[in-house]
């Protein structure tokens, strides 16, 4: 199993797409294991943005991605970052695929919904800057049983 770090973008917020995106994610079969709001301090967004220090975009995402409330996940599941990047579709909205999230709501280059961790390395690190420990629980779905196979998948 995987944890990724899923944010729900200003606009997905003001656009009031919240629920359907997050539904995006359940419908598949991700579990939720931490969810907050927050209104995102500079400095967090620019750690978490580092990567891209020095592109051309880096500003206006720092701006973008400071100018409203987010809504932060932890999604728990089977290769759940490769899958939640799947939903989640290419970068740009005119670019995405219908059917997936960027490719349903929106056309723009930036704001385009959500962010998601691209790599089991990146998922720890943000992770690490938006949950406490004790924000990330470890439940256990009751449904599991009939999302995966129990001796193949599970173990049991
Ligand atoms: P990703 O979110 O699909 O992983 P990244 O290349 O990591 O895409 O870029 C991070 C974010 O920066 C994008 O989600 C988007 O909001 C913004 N962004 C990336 N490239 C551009 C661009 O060329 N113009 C404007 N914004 C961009
Ligand atoms: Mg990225």
């Amino acid at each position: 199993m995987e944890t990724t770090l899923i944010i729900l973008k200003p606009d997905t917020v003001q656009r009031q797409l919240c629920g359907r995106i997050i539904s995006r994610f359940e419908e598949k079969g991700l579990q939720i294991v931490g969810l907050k709001m927050a209104h995102l301090k500079r400095e967090l967004v620019e750690e978490h943005y580092a990567p891209h220090k020095g592109k051309p975009f880096y500003d206006g995402l720092i701006r973008y991605m400071t100018s409203n409330p987010v809504v932060i996940l932890g999604l728990r599941g089977r290769n759940a970052i490769e899958v939640c990047r799947k939903l989640m579709g290419a970068t740009f909205g005119y670019n995405a695929e219908p059917g997936t999230i960027r490719g349903d709501f929106g056309i723009s280059k930036s704001m385009n919904l959500v962010h998601g961790s691209d790599s089991v390395e990146s998922a720890a690190r943000e992770l690490g800057l938006f949950f406490q420990g004790y924000e990330v629980f470890d439940w256990t779905p009751q449904g599991l049983d009939w999302l995966y196979d129990a001796t193949e998948e599970l173990g049991r």
